[in-house]
Order: C-alpha cells, then sequence, then structure tokens
C-alpha cells in the first residue's frame, strides 16, 4: 500500500545545518593559537586521510559572505556555527582577547543576521588550544576556569547577536577518542584519567551556564549531544543487561548531568565497583552541576547502537574499558553507509525523541546534526557540474518523517539540522567523505550546490515534503 502525504512540520521550525570552527574555517590572518589538531598533524601526519590538515578547510574565514548567499539559497534560516577559542585567545587559550577574531566573529553574525538566518553558536567542538592540553587539558581545573572566561567574554562579545548558545558539541567524542579509542589527541587509553576530564567537561558546562544566567541574556544556552538509542540483540536477559550497561557508558554519562544535574546511580556503582572514578571532585562542584542544566538541547543522531553479550571473557590485566560488558551486534541485514562505516536506522531518531520526552522532561530540543558522508562524490557530479545526490534526498526525507512522527506524538522538537553546509574538513578523515548540501572543489575552492540543497530550499520555503507514510513502522 501507499498512502503519500504532506508532512508538514511546527510553524517556524529550524531548517538549517551545522559545522565547526576547525573544520571550515581556515587559518585565516586573525592570529590564532595551535589547536591539538594542528600539534597531532605536526607529530603524525600520516594518521590524516590524505595528508591534509585544518589549515585551510573551507576557507570560511574568507568566504563567509558568499557562504551565507549559500545558505539562503539551500533554504537555511538557521546555522550552526562553533567559536574558534584558538582564535579568540592566541595566545595558548588565554590572556588578552584578540581583536581580530571579536570582529570577525561580529561581522559573520551580524551578516546572519541580517540575512535572516538566526545564529546558533557553540563555544567547544574538539577544538583544545595545544597550550592547554599541556596543562592538562580537561583533566585540569585550571583548563575549565580558562574555559568559563572564554565562555563569558564570548558571551558578553555576542550576546546580542546570537539566538541559541552551546557548551559543547559531543563532549563524549573527546573523551573516548583520548582515553578509550586512540582517534583524538593526545591518544591516552586510561578510562579513570577519561572520567575525571569527563567529570571537568560537565563541571566546565555548568559553570559556563551560571555564568551565563547572570549575564541575563535574552537567549537560551544548552549542550549538544551524540545520542544513539541501544539495542540487545535480544531479550535473552544476559543480552539486556550488556544493552543497559551500554546505554550507561555512552548515552547516561553525559546527558543525565547535563540536562537533569545528576549522575546515573547504576553508572557510579559500576564505576565504583572497578575503582574507576574520578577522584577531583567537591561538593560545591556537585552543587555547581545540579542546579546549572541546559536550557535546550541538540541531538545528534547518525546511528543505532546495537550490542550483545561477550562470548568470551575479559583479559582483567587490558586497560578497563566499556567493552568489558558488552560486544557490538552486526545485525545482520542492516543497513549500512559503507564510507562511514555507521548503520543507517531512521527509526532511531523517533526512538531518541521519545526517550528525551519520557525522561527528560520533553526539554526543548532539535536536531542538531543527521547526515550521510559519500566517498568520491564525483562520481555523481552531472555536465554542469552538479552532485546528483538523491541517495542523501533519501536518507534526509526518512530521518524527517520519523521526527515527523515523534513531533505528532508530543516530543517538543524545534527544528533539524543537517551536517552538512558545504563540505567541509573531517577530522582525521580530512576530506574523505563529503557531506554537504553545497560541493566543494579542493582546488579552486568552488561552491556548487548539489541537487540536495535544491530539495532543501523547497523543503524550508514548504514547511514540509510528501512521503509515503505506509513506510513508518511502529
Ligand atoms: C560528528 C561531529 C562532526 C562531524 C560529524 C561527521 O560526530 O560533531 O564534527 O565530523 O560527526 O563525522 P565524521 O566527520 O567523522 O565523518
Amino acid at each position: 500500500m501507499t498512502t503519500m502525504k504532506k508532512l508538514t512540520f511546527p510553524d517556524d521550525f529550524w531548517w538549517g545545518s551545522a559545522w565547526s570552527a576547525e573544520q571550515a574555517e581556515g587559518k585565516g590572518e586573525t592570529g590564532k593559537a595551535e589547536t591539538i589538531w594542528d600539534r597531532w598533524f605536526k607529530e603524525q601526519p600520516y594518521r590524516f586521510y590524505q595528508r591534509i590538515d585544518s589549515s585551510i578547510t573551507t576557507d570560511h574565514i574568507h568566504q563567509y559572505k558568499e557562504d551565507i548567499e549559500l545558505m539562503k539559497k539551500t533554504g537555511h534560516n538557521s546555522f550552526r556555527v562553533s567559536i574558534s577559542w584558538a582564535r579568540m585567545f592566541p595566545n595558548g587559550g588565554t590572556g588578552k582577547v584578540n581583536p581580530k577574531a571579536i570582529s570577525f566573529y561580529r561581522k559573520l553574525f551580524s551578516e546572519m543576521n541580517n540575512n535572516g538566518i538566526k545564529v546558533f553558536a557553540n563555544l567547544y567542538h574538539f577544538d583544545m588550544p595545544a597550550t592547554l592540553q599541556d596543562k592538562g587539558g580537561w583533566e585540569s581545573r585550571e583548563v575549565v576556569d580558562a574555559y568559563v572566561h572564554y565562555a563569558e567574554t564570548c558571551f558578553k562579545e555576542f550576546g546580542d547577536l546570537v539566538c541559541h548558545w552551546f557548551t559543547f558539541n559531543e563532549p563524549l567524542g573527546p573523551i573516548l577518542g583520548t582515553y578509550r579509542e586512540d582517534f583524538h589527541y593526545p591518544n591516552l587509553i586510561d578510562f579513570k584519567r577519561g572520567a575525571q576530564a569527563a567529570f571537568f567537561t560537565i563541571l566546565a558546562h555548568a559553570k559556563a551556564i551560571q555564568v551565563f544566567k547572570e549575564l541575563a541574556l535574552p537567549s537560551k544556552i544548552g549542550v549538544i549531544l551524540n545520542l544513539s538509542p541501544t539495542f540487545p540483540r535480544s531479550q535473552n536477559p544476559a543480552d539486556v543487561k550488556a544493552a543497559e550497561i551500554a546505554d550507561l557508558f555512552y548515552t547516561r554519562s553525559f546527558l543525565d548531568p547535563m540536562v537533569k544535574g545528576n549522575f546515573s546511580k547504576k553508572l557510579i556503582l559500576l564505576l565504583q565497583e572497578y575503582n574507576q572514578l574520578p577522584e577531583d571532585y567537591t561538593k560545591e562542584d556537585l552543587v555547581c552541576i545540579y542546579e546549572n542544566t541546559a536550557q535546550i538541547l541538540g541531538l545528534n543522531y547518525y546511528e543505532p547502537r546495537r550490542v550483545k553479550s561477550r562470548s568470551s571473557m575479559v583479559d582483567t590485566s587490558s586497560p578497563f574499558l566499556p567493552e568489558w560488558f558488552f560486544e557490538p551486534h552486526i545485525m545482520p541485514g542492516r543497513r549500512m553507509n559503507e564510507y562511514r562505516g555507521w548503520e543507517i536506522y531512521e527509526k532511531g531518531i523517533y526512538d531518541l525523541c521519545m526517550d528525551i520526552k519520557n525522561h527528560y522532561g520533553n526539554i526543548e530540543a532539535f536536531i542538531s546534526e543527521n547526515g550521510m558522508g559519500v566517498a568520491d562524490e564525483e562520481r555523481f557530479m552531472d555536465d554542469t557540474g552538479q552532485i546528483i545526490d538523491d541517495y542523501r534526498i533519501e536518507y534526509i526525507k526518512d530521518h524527517l518523517a520519523y521526527l515527523w512522527k515523534a513531533i505528532n506524538e508530543g516530543c517538543n522538537i524545534k527544528g533539524y539540522h543537517l551536517w552538512t553546509f558545504i563540505d567541509c574538513w573531517s577530522w582525521i578523515n580530512a576530506y574523505k567523505n563529503r557531506y554537504g548540501l553545497v560541493s566543494l572543489d579542493l582546488t579552486t575552492q568552488k561552491r556548487t550546490i548539489k541537487k540536495s540543497g535544491e530539495f532543501y530550499k523547497q523543503l524550508s520555503d514548504t514547511n514540509g515534503f510528501r512521503y509515503d507514510v505506509d513506510l513508518l513502522v511502529e
């Protein structure tokens, strides 16, 4: 059966996309401190796809005016950037603020506002100034204080231009990458140190919100989390328990303290049992975290998490990891984005929104990232030079249909931001997988709207699209 229907989204829905400073701006001439990405590239260039670093990326710092025109042409009414800490404080992330950085961001944000594009500004997107990493990065209270000073400076300098603020993008990412999975500088595999860094990240979020509230700005502040609904392989109690534990580590770890102000008791008990709890924390820290929670929540959704119970014994002399308690379940028949190695499961966006509705007070939220990175997209270029990315249009529609269903069932979802706007630099994958609504020629920096960019404009103009609702499963 086919039941085609127009899926209409709420009035004033935020249509847009996101990217980050390190991935899109390029170094420019304002002055900028070395970041951990510059440092890591210097030390191990062979770990970056085609040895491409972040010095030029999408050169947004020079092309921002043209880029804002492209935002309009692709239907944006809102856009998330991150502010570069290293640009704001070029002397290693502390000291004197950089007037040239202030001038750049004020011009960018003003130009966006003048063109009807709401500014969503994120303060930290994986880009620690290297000097602060040398002081311990997120394991250090000194770095937390430096971050809060940086945050306060941004609130004061740009508070009149920003619609919504975010303390962090995916705070779990650097913890996972640095302390557990070796994809983030400085590549220390040490769970307990990671737990300390996670705790201080959460504290930094709370302290920034505390300062924000004192300034009484007209905007809201929140956080952007990467969340995946967790599914056990079966209802066998061992699989169910494995899924519960994975969920504690990957979902509740940041969501609970940053949104509710407290930590999952189950997670605390588990970490206590294995002597992995952070040691440096005070009662004042816990009160601060309790009193200063997110006012708005961004949800980055790419893939579900499927797990099963372990089939082998753990070697307890190996470094402690969450995987001591479960294994990934490679579900037969799953649909994959092979280029990125992520499963595509659109219903997961619905499950995630329902979890937020049912367990997190239905906090005001939006999809802050969702998207499909594809390698060698030139294959899909037509004679005019446009990328015909029908697969991306399908991907967006399939996810939006489940988002529409979630909204219709009462989820407080205010918008959808795609990853990403113009193809941008993807950390160690550099420009391998392209995610944009607009393609980028790396040699000339020429931007060309993809077919998905045209679709996105229509979607935003009409606030919806036609879809076969019989495809939506319960
Ligand atoms: C998110 C990050 C983004 C972006 C995206 C795509 O987790 O917030 O910065 O990179 O994932 O992932 P990747 O670039 O690794 O393909």
